[in-house]
Parts: structure tokens; C-alpha cells; sequence
């Protein structure tokens, strides 16, 4: 386990107001050509962050993936993992998942007692997160895999006492999800009821496809954007978006 100097800038960020970017790479879905050209685009639109994970990653490319980045560029790598199987000590930082929409005690506990040995002698920073899955509109993998319920989309008042419950039990920071292609986004709404109940930092995703949107949930209190797949069919959108996020942030 490592210093806390990335959550120490997501902290910062949650003070000052500044908005932060993440692209989601699922290193199985990831050509390598179109991996290069997403980070060399990430590099040019100044993208803060790259979230590595997926549902189900099946093709052992993780390491591969975090290695090629990690040669080509000094965007911090933050695993965002599925499962407990997708762990490298290649990335400096790891959320570490709780599941506490759904009562699936493995995703709650179990997982991290079977993490927790390699985790505690590994490089990675440890960012302790509650996750919230929301439903999405279409069955997510996410939903599938994990085996729990979303919370309906426009249940703002469950999310709320959800986040709010995750930093009385100490979580560092929330990450409110409709899952990786979600056809309906997490709702301004929802989101400005989330974030105005915790002090802690408000990570949003799932659905997000246009800089549009991804503004607006800047501007409801997600203090961090996490785009996938919209960026994998379009590369261009990640400066778009990258422009959409920053632009929310105080001093512009
Ligand atoms: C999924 O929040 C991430 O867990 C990103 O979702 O791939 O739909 O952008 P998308």
C-alpha cells in the first residue's frame, strides 16, 4: 500500500470544485490500435485519469494493457476491477469496491478478505468505494454478474441514504453507476440529491455519451466523469468531453 496522492487530488478536487476526468479502458473490449490512438488522445484533451476494469475480463490482458500505457504516458492508472482475478501491481492506484447497493455479501466483504493479503503488500493505493449500481434501463453486466438489484432510477431518496450510509461506515468516496452501456444515464437529480448529502468525493458513470451530459453531471455535483464506451466507438468525443468536464471546475 502506497501514499494517498491520488485520492489526495480527488479530495482537492471535491474542496475546490475542480472536475476531474476519467476514460474507462475494458482491457478486453481494447484493439491495440485503438487503445493507442485513445491515449494519445487523452494525452492532447489532458484526461486526469485512466479507470482499467471490466464485468468479465476474460483474455489475461490486463497486464499487457497496463504495461503499454504505462510506456506511452503518465495519466495515473486506476483499477476499477470486476472481480477479484483483476488485480496487477503495474497500476498505482485500485478501487477498492464495496457493493453496497446490492446485498450480495461477497461483493460487500467476501472478495476483499481474499484481496486484502496481496492488496496489503502491494504498491497499489487503496481507495476504500462505495459503489452504487443504478438501473440503467437494460440489463448491465454489471447487474448480471454482481447478482443484485439496481436501485430503480428514480429512487433519489435510496441513493442518497445508500451514499450516505457508505461514509458513516467509512468509505473514502462513492461511485454512483448505471453500468458500462447503460441506456439511461444516473439523473441530474439523483445525483444533485447524492452529492449535496456527503462530503466525500462523488464519482459518476454508466451511459454518459455526449460532452452535453457529461457536463451537466459535473455541474449536479459529480466531482468525477468516467466515460468508456462512447469514447471506444468515438475517440473524438474524449476531447470534447475532456473540454465539457474541465470547463465546470471554478477558475473558467
Ligand atoms: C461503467 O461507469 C463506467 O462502470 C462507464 O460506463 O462504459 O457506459 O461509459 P460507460
Amino acid at each position: 500500500m502506497t501514499d494517498n496522492n491520488i485520492y489526495t487530488d480527488f479530495s482537492a478536487a471535491k474542496l475546490s470544485g475542480s472536475k476531474r476526468f476519467a476514460v474507462l479502458i475494458d482491457p478486453d473490449k481494447m484493439r491495440l490500435g485503438n487503445m493507442q490512438n485513445i491515449i494519445e488522445k487523452s494525452l492532447e484533451a489532458g484526461v486526469d485519469y485512466f479507470f482499467i476494469g471490466g464485468s468479465l475480463v476474460v483474455n489475461d490482458m490486463l497486464d499487457h494493457v497496463l504495461k503499454s500505457i504505462k510506456e506511452l504516458c503518465p495519466i495515473p492508472l486506476i483499477l476499477f476491477p470486476g472481480n477479484s482475478f483483476q488485480l496487477s501491481y503495474r497500476a498505482d492506484a485500485i478501487l477498492f469496491l464495496s457493493l453496497i447497493s446490492g446485498r450480495n455479501p461477497e461483493l460487500l466483504i467476501g472478495n476483499h478478505v481474499v484481496a486484502a493479503p496481496f492488496l496489503k503488500i502491494s504498491p497499489l493505493e487503496i481507495i476504500s468505494t462505495g459503489y452504487i449500481l443504478v438501473h440503467g434501463g437494460i440489463m448491465t453486466s454489471v447487474q448480471y454478474m454482481s447478482n443484485t438489484y439496481p436501485i430503480p432510477s428514480n429512487k433519489d431518496d435510496i441513493a442518497l441514504c445508500t451514499a450516505v450510509a457508505g461514509e458513516m461506515l467509512g468509505l473514502k468516496q462513492i461511485y454512483l453507476d448505471a453500468g458500462s452501456g447503460a441506456s439511461i444515464p444516473v439523473s441530474e437529480s439523483m445525483i444533485s440529491a447524492v452529492s449535496s448529502s456527503i462530503s466525500i468525493p462523488l464519482i459518476v458513470g454508466g451511459g454518459i455519451s455526449t460532452p452535453e451530459k457529461a457536463a451537466a453531471n459535473a455541474r449536479a455535483g459529480a466531482d468525477i466523469i468516467v466515460v468508456g464506451n462512447a469514447i471506444e466507438k468515438s475517440p473524438a468525443l474524449i476531447k470534447e468531453i475532456s473540454i465539457a468536464v474541465h470547463e465546470q471546475s471554478p477558475s473558467k
